[in-house]
């Protein structure tokens, strides 16, 4: 391959993971591109995908924009987001030819298909009351805090009396826009902490390797610890788990070939993991006294404590040996194989 295509294709390659990555942090434009539909369509050719093809151009007879059929009382458009999702604002793109239309909304949230049953759970993010939202504008909608779901479904009521011939008050979107991150759907036997679930596998005993593999099994993979808030919740549910028995448990830190660098196996996570006290570094670590730092064939993290009133801590255990294992599962981690098919 040619160098400069080479550096071209790495490039993309780069921004591409860039962008995927900032899109979970940030929370970006989730339905663009999903499925929509509608309660009827004007014409037949004003369909519920127009409003989320990416183009905002709000002028209606140029641009793509929804329309509902006019005889249509109670007109509505869903967009499936293909996952749970924690919903923070909507952007509706109203058109020129709106003339007074976007007005008596009501923008719910639901966490299964409100066509199919999914109506009992709705809930509400906004609403646009009878004074209708100006032509050609865009209107940010915020939802009520904690909005989370896979369906959004944006309906009106109050339809006033048609006017002319070709001017009947229905549903006109250009395009909407959804600014919500990904949210897990903890499998079962998962315990859920922040947007994270996590398996405590605490009736058997596996090497680090063999218990990797399990939690890859479950879909999982040994936990990565990131903040110490995620370090808090595991240490207590392992005081719990573990009561009166003195156990250990694998997480997903291990040392590499150059018996000097500890590096969690998910490749987003924080570099640089220090090793053993004194803890200087800015990376985030929880070493417990003496450990971390030997030279030997201790090369993968467990959590353990001296006696069973002490606190859990990091311990650097042969990797060969048994213990039990911490497996976690989030919108983002593990990448691969199959961190995003939890739902
Ligand atoms: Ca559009």
């Amino acid at each position: 391959m040619e160098l400069n295509r080479r550096i071209s294709l790495l490039v993309t390659t780069l921004s591409g993971k860039l962008i995927s990555l900032l899109s979970f942090v940030l929370g970006v434009n989730v339905a663009q591109g999903a499925t929509a539909t509608q309660s009827s369509t004007w014409r037949g050719v004003y369909t519920a995908d127009r409003a989320v093809d990416g183009n905002t151009g709000k002028i209606f007879f140029r641009d793509t924009c929804t329309h509902t059929a006019c005889n249509n009382q109670n007109p509505y458009w869903t967009v499936n987001l293909g996952r749970t999702h924690n919903i923070n604002s909507l952007t509706i793109h109203n058109p020129d030819q709106a003339r007074g239309r976007l007005h008596d909304v009501k923008i719910e949230v639901f966490a299964t298909d409100p066509a199919t049953g999914g109506g009992a759970g709705a809930q509400l993010c906004a609403t646009i009351g009878s004074t209708p939202v100006a032509s050609a504008t865009s209107t940010t909608l915020t939802c009520t805090t904690g909005t989370k779901g896979q369906y959004i479904r944006i309906s009106k009521s109050n339809l006033q009396p048609t006017h002319f011939n070709f001017f009947c008050d229905a549903l006109l979107l250009c395009e909407v826009e959804v600014d919500a991150t990904p949210a897990v759907n903890c499998p079962m036997g998962f315990e859920r902490n922040q947007d994270s679930c996590y398996y405590f596998a605490d009736d058997f005993v596996e090497s680090w390797f063999t218990a990797r593999l399990a939690c890859q099994t479950m879909g999982a993979d040994l936990a990565v610890i990131e903040s110490q808030d995620e370090n808090n919740f595991i240490k207590g549910r392992l005081a719990t788990i573990a009561g009166s028995n003195k156990w250990s448990f694998y997480a997903g830190l291990h040392k590499l070939n150059d018996q000097m660098t500890w590096k969690w196996i998910d490749p987003k996570a924080v570099t640089g993991v220090p090793s053993g006290p004194p803890n200087t570094a800015s990376a985030f670590s929880d070493w417990r006294s003496g450990q971390g730092s030997d030279t030997q064939a201790s090369h993968c993290l467990a959590f353990d404590r001296p006696n069973t009133n002490a606190v859990f801590q990091w311990y650097d255990e042969r990797c060969s040996n048994n213990g039990r294992y911490v497996c976690e599962v989030s919108p983002t981690f593990p990448t691969s194989p199959c961190g995003k098919c939890a739902k």
